[in-house]
């Protein structure tokens, strides 16, 4: 990467960037929930009315999650996190932990994780093992609630506050992967170019947002993300 004058990168990913470790998107031709939008059911509302439904797609994700791994793009990020010393924050809206097994540690999931379990009782995380159960008892909760660590559509993402702190000081913002069509995600290059930073946009196919990068690279993460940090 051309470091020039850079001392602070943010780089947001999607489903795109595990597209080609073998992980749907959720937009495309195959996207998840088929025969649903997942506007529709991923929603707290579809949660309480169908819990099983969406335990079972989560179950599902997770034991394809168990199969794949990172692929080229994902080993790009994680080298540049080991070598860059400025600032560097990877906001990932995957629930995937493929950045993570790559071996990227300044790294947020902002929509949640799939390995993880959240009590709706009392707000705690646990790592998900496959003994729980939406019946699972939670430990020091009277009355357990256990649902995915995901952020569904109408809740507030993980780490705003230091996503946004990150994205002022930024003075590049890339994004990989994603459409641009859910938010806040879909916002932060706006905040980034009122920031100052500049703005490249990774994808197969220009975004909903494309207009407002100052540079647009199209084709497969494994190929334009290590052409990226090289
Ligand atoms: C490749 C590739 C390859 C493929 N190489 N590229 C009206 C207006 C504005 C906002 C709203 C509105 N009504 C409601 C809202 C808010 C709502 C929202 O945005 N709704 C939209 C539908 C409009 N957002 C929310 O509710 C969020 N919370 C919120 O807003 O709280 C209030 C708040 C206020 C103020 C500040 C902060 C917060 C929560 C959103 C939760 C999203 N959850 C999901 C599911 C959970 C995770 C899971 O189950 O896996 O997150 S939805 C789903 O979409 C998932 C993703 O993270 C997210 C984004 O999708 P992504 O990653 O962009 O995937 P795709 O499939 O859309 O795109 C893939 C891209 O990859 C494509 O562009 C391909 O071209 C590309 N690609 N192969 C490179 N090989």
């Amino acid at each position: 990467m051309n470091s020039d004058a850079i001392s602070s990168i943010v780089i947001l990913t999607g489903a795109g960037i595990s597209a080609e470790s073998g992980l749907a998107t959720f937009r495309g031709p195959d996207g998840l929930w088929e025969g649903h939008r997942v506007e529709d059911v991923c929603t707290p509302e579809a949660l309480a009315r169908d819990p099983l439904l969406v335990h079972r797609f989560y179950d599902e994700r997770r034991a394809k999650l168990a199969e794949v791994l990172p692929n080229a793009a994902h080993d790009a990020l994680a080298a540049l996190d080991a070598a860059w010393a400025g600032d560097l924050l990877i906001v990932t809206q995957n629930v995937d932990d493929l950045h993570e097994r790559a071996g990227a540690r300044r790294l947020v999931h902002m929509h949640g994780a799939l390995n993880s379990a959240l009590c709706a009782a009392c707000g705690k995380a646990a790592p998900w093992s496959g003994a729980l159960s939406p019946g699972t008892a939670c430990a020091g909760c009277a009355a357990p609630r256990l649902r995915p660590d995901i952020v569904f559509f109408g809740e507030m993402p993980y780490e705003m506050d230091r996503i946004y702190d990150a994205i002022a000081e930024a003075n590049l913002f890339v994004s990989i992967g994603t459409s641009g069509a859910v938010y806040p995600a879909a916002g932060f290059v706006q905040t980034a170019r009122e920031a100052g930073a500049r703005t490249i946009e990774l994808n197969l196919e220009p975004s909903a947002g494309s207009a407002l990068f100052d540079e647009s690279r199209m084709g497969p993460a494994t190929r334009l993300v290590p052409d990226l940090v090289r």
